[in-house]
């Protein structure tokens, strides 16, 4: 069994019952699965509960709200059984520790997002991120989300968040390297589609573990 495996699977697929056949066949190689809005509006808020029973999930909703409304939505996805969640930082201090605070009180992981991976992030992420992961940073997070597209931001971005952990998307259909995302230094590696959309993702996974070990 391969745990510290550094990948997290990011499940945007439709279909209750592929992404349990995928979570099945590939929890072995993977250390969480992420879900976001795709797989939870297809499937239902217990999908996450179902998943969690075979590796621990990370609720990908990018709760970007006042105070009050992110402690609600944080509270559903954790009390559905998740072990992580992901707020956007740029909506501020306040909301982003309600984020963190939900997370701590369900022992579970909350990650704040700096820079995205798509090209559209330079427009106005790009010129704050170093701003967003400091506030990340204050409000405690237990890690940050930063773009395997951009692996220079990753270098910048470890050097305002230290230890805590990057985790990365864009890797493989987005263009990123996981090499190149985990020497500039992510701890984890996000993939969704190279994998999920592959006719062999047991095989995809494989590839990706064998280029990064
Ligand atoms: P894929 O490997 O198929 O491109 O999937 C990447 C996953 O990471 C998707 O779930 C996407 O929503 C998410 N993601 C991203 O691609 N870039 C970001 O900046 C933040 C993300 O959460």
């Amino acid at each position: 069994m391969i745990r510290n495996s550094r990948l997290i699977l990011a499940l945007d697929v439709l279909s209750r019952e592929r992404a349990l056949d995928l979570a099945s066949a590939l929890k072995d190689r993977i250390d969480y699965v992420k879900v976001g809005y795709p797989l939870i509006l297809a499937a239902g808020l217990d999908i996450v509960e179902k998943i969690s029973s075979m590796t621990p999930v990370i609720a990908d909703l990018k709760i970007a709200d006042i105070p009050n409304t992110s402690t609600l939505i944080s509270e559903q996805v954790l009390a559905a059984g998740a072990s992580g969640i992901v707020a956007h930082a740029f909506v501020g201090k306040d909301s982003l520790s309600a984020c963190v605070d939900a997370a701590r009180e369900h022992g579970a992981l909350a990650f704040a997002v700096t820079e995205m991976s798509h090209p559209g992030a330079v427009e106005f992420m790009a010129p704050v991120a170093e701003r967003l992961a400091r506030l990340a940073a204050e409000c405690d997070v237990d890690g940050v989300v930063a773009p395997a597209t951009r692996p220079e931001r990753i270098s910048l971005i470890r050097s305002i968040v230290g230890d805590r952990a990057i985790i990365s998307p864009g890797v493989g259909t987005q263009g990123g390297s996981p090499r190149a995302a985990l020497e500039a230094g992510a701890d984890y590696l996000i993939v969704g589609r190279s994998i999920t959309d592959s006719p062999n993702p047991a095989a995809s996974a494989d590839a990706i573990l064998k280029e990064i070990r």
